[in-house]
């Protein structure tokens, strides 16, 4: 805890970020979670600069606490006490509230407001609410009815005025910040989380929002109604003086949460001041980004990426079917850019890791199935992780299903894109769940493990950190039916920690089912993680394995418009081709200029910018020191 000030009471902020539950009404809680939340990174941030800067006047100082709730237990009763020991001055704020994790952090608020105590709820869920209803939802109803007072937007200019209310006991209902989005560039005290937090975690990992807001208009996203659609960013000093906070705190592994890096308008500037703190200063310092599928198309970007230190990169992917990515207006992932890109990112020895939606209108179980395999044929990606298409509270969908009041599960706690919450035009909910957990199992295959494994070396990077981060991705459904995103180290579980409105189980069926679970999963992990090593051994054994080469490794050609399936296997495919060699002023049957490539690019076999992708010189990635971490 931050203490600043002297004796007499202190204001309490304490800072929840809520976990939420599991399909039995458990908390999802982890002896080590995947990583140190940004959202509580930014607010916590924000509330240690009030307290230093003594907000509330030198005769009430504030004492700023923070947990988060994926690997710490909660415990309301005691976090009233404290503030009941300080006259009941204080607040507690829950922070970065996705949908699925509302419900906890209403069961987390209960027993505060009984208590007396000033809530307050901010995050994706009241944000994305306010942003794209007309009225309210229930939940968030019954939240205020409580007493709970709801945040919505962002806290970089709000921020104080709530606190200054609180302090004085006068917490409005609702406070709305929609309308105006805070410019970021220079905050005084940008997102940061004491080494405490970051060991709660797993890799000595933490995150960052470099920028937010996106251009593009995918109709699940949530993003571009809450963050908006303009390019906000940090300045290159601002990063720096994140990463130096960090790294002097011994934490020098990032995670730069922008859902778009690469859309970032000064993502150039950013990567210009990381490049002179590693190739100037000596920092050593790793990153993990998000980007679209066009960015290989930004002059230097990839590059950049490299001398930057990236070493793994979440592509948002979703489809390749592009009648589903039309009906999502995802225009901007087009199939003929996908090869290429990836075989960018190959080139540079960076780790892959692609988002696959299910459930778009033209996916069925067996068109699912089919699109896997020639993914796993034909594209050079290394981690596909699935998400089932969900109507997310503050996206375009949503809304449309609210206004038309077709069916959606009331139940927010299932919003965590796992679970079906809707109707959908050719399945079932029983076949699209199914699908779902289906396609964990299609994709990481003995086989295909191999052969990511061998493209990957074959490609430069370097595969004894690749197979943490396989290991994660490919087991986290198969031994705890959660997303790999939502593992973490040791599954902790309390018997009296259960959804508010479920009966506490007897200590016999609970606590026995807790340990044949957790020897159940042992068994399971100790099988998978020896079995990926065998691989990795077989393929460092094999002297022949830097020359592997297979059909998704090689360069993008003419030819792979009449030839691979992603360009053929149906009518919407064939039209994207064509339409791709239009834009470009060719035909798709070879008549008019030669020499073009699938996606209308000068192509003979070698890239545009005059580099063959994948027969490129690789430079081996150096990271042998990489941290085991299911992220960066
Ligand atoms: C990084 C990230 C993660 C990380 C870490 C989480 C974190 N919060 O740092 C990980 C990988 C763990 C993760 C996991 C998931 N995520 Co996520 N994640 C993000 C991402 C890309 C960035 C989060 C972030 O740093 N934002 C920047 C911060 C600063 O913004 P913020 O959280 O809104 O906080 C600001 C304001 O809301 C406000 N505020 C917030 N809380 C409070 C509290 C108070 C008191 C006040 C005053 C103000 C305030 O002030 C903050 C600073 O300005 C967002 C998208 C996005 N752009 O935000 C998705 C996002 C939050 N995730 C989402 C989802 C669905 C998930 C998963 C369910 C997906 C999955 N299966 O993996 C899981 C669930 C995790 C869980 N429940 O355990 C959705 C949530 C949508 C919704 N309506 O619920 C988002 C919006 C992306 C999307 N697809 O639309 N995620
Ligand atoms: S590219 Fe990503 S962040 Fe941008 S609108 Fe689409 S889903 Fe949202």
């Amino acid at each position: 805890m931050a203490k600043t000030g002297t004796s007499g009471p202190r204001f309490q902020l304490i800072l929840i970020k809520p976990s939420h539950y599991d399909n039995d009404g458990y908390v999802v809680q982890w002896l080590r979670s995947t990583m140190p939340s940004n959202s509580l990174a930014a607010v916590y941030s924000l509330a240690l600069g009030a307290a230093e800067r003594k907000l509330l006047g030198p005769d009430l100082p504030i004492d700023v606490m923070a947990m988060d709730e994926t690997n710490t237990r909660v415990r309301p009763r005691e976090l009233a006490r404290r503030i009941a020991e300080n006259g009941g001055l204080g607040l507690v704020g829950i922070v970065g509230v996705q949908s699925n994790e509302f419900p906890p952090a209403v069961d987390i608020a209960r027993p505060l407001r009984a208590a007396g105590v000033q809530v307050m709820i901010g995050g994706f869920h009241v944000s994305g609410c306010l942003a794209m209803l007309k009225e309210l939802p229930e939940d968030i109803k019954e939240a205020q009815a409580l007493g709970v007072s709801i945040y919505a937007g962002e806290a970089e200019e709000g921020f104080d005025e709530a606190i200054l209310d609180a302090a004085g006991g006068k917490l409005r209902p609702i406070y709305d910040h929609m309308k105006h989005l805070p410019d970021i560039g220079d905050v005084a005290s940008p997102p940061f989380l004491p080494v405490d937090f970051v060991r709660r975690t797993i890799g000595n990992v933490t995150s960052f929002d470099a920028g937010r807001g996106c251009p593009f208009q995918c109709s699940f996203c949530t993003i571009i109604n809450v963050q908006g659609r303009k390019s906000r960013y940090r300045s290159p000093d601002s990063v720096e003086q994140i990463i130096r906070m960090n790294y002097n705190q011994g934490v020098n592994r990032f995670f730069i949460t922008d859902d778009n890096f690469a859309r970032n308008k000064d993502w150039e500037a950013i990567y210009d001041r990381i490049i002179k703190l590693r190739e100037e200063d000596g920092l050593d310092i790793r990153f993990c980004i998000q980007v679209d599928t066009l960015c290989h198309r930004i002059p230097n970007f990839i590059d950049k990426s490299r001398r930057a230190g990236v070493t793994r990169v979440f592509i948002g992917l979703e489809n390749i079917n592009p009648a589903n990515l039309i009906a999502a207006k995802k225009r901007q992932n087009k199939i003929t850019e996908y090869r290429k890109m990836l075989l960018e990112w190959k080139r540079v020895g960076i780790i892959t890791y692609a988002g696959y939606i299910l459930g778009f209108p033209n996916d069925t179980p067996e068109t699912i199935r089919h699109d896997l395999e020639i993914i796993k044929k034909e594209l050079p990606l290394d981690m596909l992780e699935f998400f089932i298409l969900t109507p997310l509270p503050g996206s375009e969908d949503h809304k449309v299903l609210w206004e038309k009041g077709v069916w959606m599960d009331p139940d927010m706690n299932k919003y965590d894109v796992e679970h079906v919450v809707t109707a959908h035009p050719k399945m079932s909910a029983a076949e699209w769940k199914e699908a779902y957990r289906a396609a964990w199992d299609h994709y990481y295959t003995d086989d295909h493990l191999e052969t990511i494994v061998r493209r990957a070396y074959a490609s430069g990077i370097n595969i004894r950190s690749l197979m943490p981060v396989l290991f994660w991705f490919s087991s986290a459904v198969p031994v705890e039916n959660l997303h790999p995103l939502q593992w973490g180290i040791f599954r902790v579980k309390y018997r009296h920690d259960r959804r508010s409105g479920l009966p506490l189980e007897s200590p016999l069926l609970f606590y026995g089912r807790y340990a044949a679970d957790i020897a159940r999963k042992l068994v399971v992990v100790a099988r998978r993680w020896r079995h990926l090593k065998r691989i990795v051994r077989k393929v460092e054994a094999d002297p022949q394995a830097k020359l592997y080469r297979d059909e998704a490794l090689t360069p993008v050609t003419e030819e792979d418009s009449e030839h691979m399936e992603l360009y053929t296997q149906n009518e919407a495919a064939r039209s994207a081709v064509e339409r791709e060699l239009r834009v470009a002023g060719k035909s798709a049957n070879g008549h008019g200029h030669k020499a073009e490539t699938a996606s209308g690019r000068a192509g003979n076999g070698h890239e545009a910018n005059g580099r063959d992708a994948a027969h490129a010189p690789l430079e081996p990635h150096s990271d042998h020191s990489e941290p085991i971490s299911p992220i960066v």
